[in-house]
């Protein structure tokens, strides 16, 4: 059974990082409301909810993907690229050493989970403002063991890799060309973001079904028209922290446990 590790949002994620948005303000009640709808998004999908409590101190810890890569064989417990978000791995790593061995990436490297895309035995990585070539560098030389290849992939204009890319089958790539490009990615078939929506890429996919911000209509058309699954959450307020839905979980499977 998969598990999908969640934390509650922090009272104070009005006060997170913003690279590419202006701040405007959060409703957290709302906020708290869309965050328990993906829950039970995740768990119509038949994941078990493995819930942290909200953390006062940390805005952004909400967004859980950032300090963790967990594989099958290993958990990796990154070391996000903004200094205030540091704190939020050791809470993480806590729980994720009940599931499975666990590997550090150490300063001066630094790795944002949102930048790191799998798709079979390719890691993509995103060399962003957040992920470092050390950071990367470590997690190449983690990988190697358990037959994974890191590829580095360039990005710009947004945040991280997979705000500009996400996997929404097991072999296409939904993806905004104007933030990265498309030909770094071999032998995966490419579906654009419809233009006018630059923010549509990041689809988290569970299965066969891909869970989907609910502010990207035109894209959505896209996604059924090629017939893909997928259910709809509205994640607004979490949006204007500069989130999205791959990041507000971390999903593993739990039959796989730590030798
Ligand atoms: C940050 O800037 O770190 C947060 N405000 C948003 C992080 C979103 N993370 C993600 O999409 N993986």
């Amino acid at each position: 059974m998969p598990a999908a590790l969640t934390r509650a949002v922090s009272p104070a994620i009005g006060c997170g990082e913003l690279t590419h948005l202006s701040r405007v303000e959060i409703d957290y009640a709302r906020a708290c409301a869309q965050h328990a709808a993906y829950e039970r998004a995740l768990a119509d999908l038949g994941c078990e909810i493995v819930g942290l409590p909200a953390e006062p101190d940390l805005p952004d810890s909400v967004f859980v993907e950032d300090v963790a890569l967990v594989l099958d064989d290993i958990a990796v417990i990154l070391r996000p690229g903004a200094a205030s978000r540091q704190a939020e791995t050791p809470s993480v790593a806590k729980v994720l050493a009940d599931y499975r061995e666990l590997a550090l990436i150490g300063a001066p490297g630094t790795l944002d989970g949102g930048d790191i895309l799998r798709a079979g035995t390719s890691v993509y990585v995103g060399c962003s403002e957040r992920s470092n070539h050390i950071g990367i560098g470590q997690l190449a030389s983690v990988l190697v063991p358990f037959g994974l290849r890191v590829i580095p992939v360039s990005v710009s204009g947004c945040l991280h890799l997979k705000s500009a890319v996400a996997r929404v089958s097991p072999d296409t790539l939904l993806l905004n060309r104007q933030w990265v490009d498309p030909a770094q990615f071999r032998g995966m078939r490419v579906l654009d973001v419809d233009p006018g929506e630059p923010h549509a890429a990041n689809a988290l996919l569970l299965g066969e079904t891909v869970i989907y911000p609910a502010s990207h209509p035109r894209t959505r058309e896209r996604l059924d028209t090629r017939g893909i699954a997928v259910q709809t959450v509205d994640v607004s307020e979490l949006e204007k922290a500069e989130g999205a839905v791959t990041c507000c979980s971390i999903i593993f499977e739990t039959a796989v446990r730590a030798r």
